[in-house]
């Protein structure tokens, strides 16, 4: 710790508070207002400085950081970087991820002095960056004297931490180096607010009462629950196995609950769930909520509610049918509830009489054209324990979330923000915390478009990130919900691409893949690249597109095209 200073900038402690609560990689974008603090933050010997293409990528490579990590930073400069990272920092709000964005803002002296300036609104009122930042953030905070900078460095932190939320952090170019005090324990800022006692004993005792006069009970998962941290999810599978009912697992919870458990009945996702999770779903006279986020994605166009009364386990409160309990902490809850439950496995036995058999996959002919199924099949033999799987709006995520996930496999979808490309940042930005898993990533070829550059970041920290890009030669996702010509793009040289990304010192693989035989062959050669990406571009027709995946759409359709209801109707 010889290297850290002894005397501080509000640039040093901002670095030391970062890598203080485990922030190992910071993502950035420079632009002449952060200059100075990214000079700070490369000086701290806990940090690796970790440049991106754009603000965009760069905030959604944090955001897959954060996935990783629990928790990311990701700086830029004033307005032309931060407002387009606002877009990966809405991603983190709706995802529950706490992403510290820090942007470089305007000289202190200039406000006052109403001077124009550069990458700005061209009016003098610099205020409206801070104003935006307090949209999408759990806490917004401009440091406008370098003596308030620990305060408000350490309030936004501890906001974002404790909310899983991102936060936002404002520092004006000259104060970045200007001296503040050190910084005190960090407890201060880390420490977890726990249940308050009262609250958890109560909410346990009312939900074991409830259950108790219930006959056909089900546990269902949401996203919230990995996000909730503090042994969450090792706690639920207590609960679960204390209660002995089914477990129904939300498409973007996928893997919280593990695949291979015997109690685990399937994604309910309404008419397109996964080993009919929909049915007993439907059948149960109680609902345990556990992290559930309910949107017209998850529900198919809302015709997938359950409608009985919900009991809803929070990240930090609880709400039954009539009560509710606040502070009380997810992992401590579910780990107490577990010592109180009553064990009533009804809805297991009925699950286990109608679930229903396994589909038999037809493996094609070497040289048979590749179709949507044999994708699936062959990503399908790819997955082990060490593998995470990134699935991209579009049919990634219906084909994605349809695979069996092996023990110890990870899924990562952004299904509440749904940003088309996020997947190819995201994926860069949680394997440099995970150099050790297998990421894989499923993504179409209108998504693939909108964040390609950020591959050239996985070349330059050789990364063997396996892209499988899937090339339906379009919007396929938008045609089902609503067709038009604006679903069609123009179609690219993928594979050239990607090896394009290489300058003069990359390993870089772009294949192409229009057979299964093809394909195969593609992905033994990207587990053979084991020093850079490789990108498989897989070209299917138009049409093959999932039956969940046109099912959904017409739900979502539906949805979307409600007339406006009229007061008092
Ligand atoms: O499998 P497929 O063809 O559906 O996937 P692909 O090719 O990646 O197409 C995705 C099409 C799509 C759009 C244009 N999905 N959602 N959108 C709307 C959208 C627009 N802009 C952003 C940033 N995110 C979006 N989800
Ligand atoms: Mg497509």
């Amino acid at each position: 710790m010889s290297s850290l200073p002894t005397k501080y900038t509000v640039g040093d402690y901002l670095a030391e508070r970062l890598a203080q609560i485990g922030i190992r990689h910071h993502f950035v974008v420079p632009g002449d207002y952060n200059l100075v603090l990214l000079d700070k933050l490369q000086a701290n010997p806990n940090l690796t400085e970790v440049g991106c293409a754009n603000e965009l990528n760069c905030s959604l490579a944090a955001e897959g950081y954060a996935r990783a990590n629990g928790v990311s930073a990701c700086v830029v400069t004033f307005s032309v970087g931060a407002l387009s990272a606002f877009n990966g920092t809405g991603s983190a709000y709706a995802e529950n991820l706490p992403l510290i964005l820090i942007s470089g803002s305007p000289n202190t002296n200039d406000a006052s002095q109403f001077h124009l300036l550069h990458h700005t609104l061209g009016t003098t009122d610099y205020s409206y960056q801070l104003e935006m930042a307090k949209k999408i953030t759990c806490c917004a905070v401009a440091v406008a004297r370098a003596h308030e900078a620990p305060r408000l460095i350490d309030r936004a932190i501890r906001h974002a931490l404790l909310a899983r939320k991102p936060c936002y952090i404002e520092i004006p170019t000259n104060l970045s180096g200007a001296e503040c005090v050190r910084p005190g324990p960090i407890s201060a800022v880390t420490d977890p607010v726990t249940s308050d006692k009262a609250a958890l004993e109560a909410a346990a005792s009312c939900a074991s009462e409830y259950l108790s006069g219930k006959l056909k009970p089900v546990i269902l998962v949401g996203p919230k629950l990995r996000r909730a941290g503090d042994g969450a999810e090792q706690a639920l599978i207590k609960l679960a196995e204390a209660m002995g009912c089914a477990v129904a697992v939300q498409p973007a919870a996928k893997g919280m609950f593990p695949e291979d458990h015997k109690q685990f009945v399937g994604i309910f996702w309404g008419t397109v769930s996964t080993d009919a999770a929909d049915s007993i779903v439907h059948w149960a006279d109680a609902l345990l909520c556990v992290g559930t986020v309910f949107t017209d994605y998850s529900t198919v166009g809302w015709t997938a509610m359950p409608d009985i009364p919900l009991m809803a386990a929070e990240m930090d409160h609880v709400t039954f049918p009539g009560a509710h309990f606040s502070r009380v902490r997810l992992g401590e809850f579910l780990s107490h509830l577990a010592t109180t439950v009553k064990f009533n496995n009804s809805t297991m036995i009925e699950y286990n009489r109608l679930k229903p058999d396994p589909v038999l996959v037809r493996t094609a002919t070497p040289s048979d054209e590749l179709t949507r199924k044999e994708i699936s099949r062959q990503i399908q033999a790819l997955l082990d324990s060490k593998t995470t799987l990134f699935v991209e709006t579009g049919d990634s995520w219906f084909n994605g979330v349809q695979l069996k996930l092996p023990p110890g496999a990870l899924f990562e979808i952004e299904m509440a923000w749904g940003h088309i490309g996020w997947s190819i940042p995201a994926a860069f930005g949680y394997a440099l915390r995970h150099p050790d898993r297998k990421i894989i990533v499923m993504v179409g070829d209108g998504s693939f478009q909108v964040t390609a550059q950020e591959v050239s970041q996985m070349v330059r920290f050789n990364l063997p990130i396996t892209i499988i890009l899937i090339n339906n030669r379009g919007y396929t996702i938008e045609v089902e919900i609503h067709d038009g010509s604006y679903n069609k793009i123009k179609n690219w040289n993928y594979a050239l691409l990607v090896q394009a990304f290489n300058g003069e010192d990359g390993n870089a693989k772009g294949l192409t893949a229009k057979t299964a035989g093809e394909l195969q062959d593609a992905i033994k050669a990207a587990e053979e690249n084991t020093k850079g990406p490789t990108l498989i571009e897989c070209s299917i027709d138009q049409d093959d597109c999932s039956r969940e995946l046109i099912t959904w759409g017409h739900f979502v359709a539906a949805a979307n095209a409600r007339p406006p209801r009229l007061p008092g109707i």
